[in-house]
């Protein structure tokens, strides 16, 4: 049975995709080259070392240095942090805050799996901090997803055994991720792409606390 509930960040409780895509576009621009919100779907859930990469091979550019591909990731990231700064609790997607309060009124315990090290600053913005049991996020963590580390460490934080968890995902990686830890996956999208996932629903305005015991 359900103990906690463990949420990715971007896809599942706010759309911060948006944004990333808006800072990495505008970047790329700057290197003279562009890429498709098509492209943008391959870095939902990527750290963000692997999606510069990622984008510099789409733009064929070769050769940098480390600290020449910091610079780069710090520029887009100085741009991103003024957009999310921005944000205001009217962007929790829809059913989010509701389910994660209902989690909490059931005492079930609530967690942040998130590859972001801007999780803190935007779960602040939302006013969704005081929601969460945990924070596991881009700062703690040193093998991203699909590697089960950033859920495994929520889990052990709640004091909740892995087969007692289950993980809210949007990414193909988050749901491998959660599978690989022992963990129950709820896919937020799409069933023919999260095929993985124990359930997959469109959003979490679709989530009940009854649906949690059919897992
Ligand atoms: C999010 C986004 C990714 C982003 C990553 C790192 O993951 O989906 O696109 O690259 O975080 O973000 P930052 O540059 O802020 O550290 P998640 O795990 O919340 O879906
Ligand atoms: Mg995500």
């Amino acid at each position: 049975n359900i103990k906690a509930c463990i949420f990715d960040l971007d896809g599942v409780i706010v759309n911060t995709a948006v944004y990333h895509y808006k800072a990495w576009k505008r970047l790329a621009n700057e290197l003279g080259f562009d890429f498709t919100e098509h492209q943008n779907e391959q870095l939902k859930g990527v750290s963000r070392m692997a999606s510069l990469n990622l984008i510099l091979g789409w733009g064929n550019i070769t050769g940098l240095s480390e600290a020449q591909k910091n610079e780069l990731a710090d520029r887009k990231n100085n741009w991103y942090v003024e957009m999310i700064n921005q944000m205001t609790p009217a962007e929790v997607l829809p059913g989010a805050r509701e389910f994660v309060r209902a989690c909490r009124d059931a005492s079930i315990k609530t967690a942040i799996g998130s590859a972001s090290k801007n999780t803190p600053t935007i779960l602040n913005r939302l006013q969704l901090t005081p929601l969460f049991d945990a924070i596991v996020d881009g700062n703690s963590v040193n093998t991203p997803k699909p590697d089960p580390e950033v859920f495994l460490k929520g889990a052990e934080l709640l004091s909740i055994a892995p087969a007692n968890c289950v993980v809210f995902e949007d990414a193909i990686a988050g749901i491998e991720a959660a599978k690989r830890g022992g963990m129950k996956a709820v896919g937020i999208g799409l069933a023919d792409t999260l095929k993985q996932a124990d359930m997959v629903v469109s959003g979490l305005a679709q989530m009940t606390i009854d649906t949690l015991s059919h897992l």
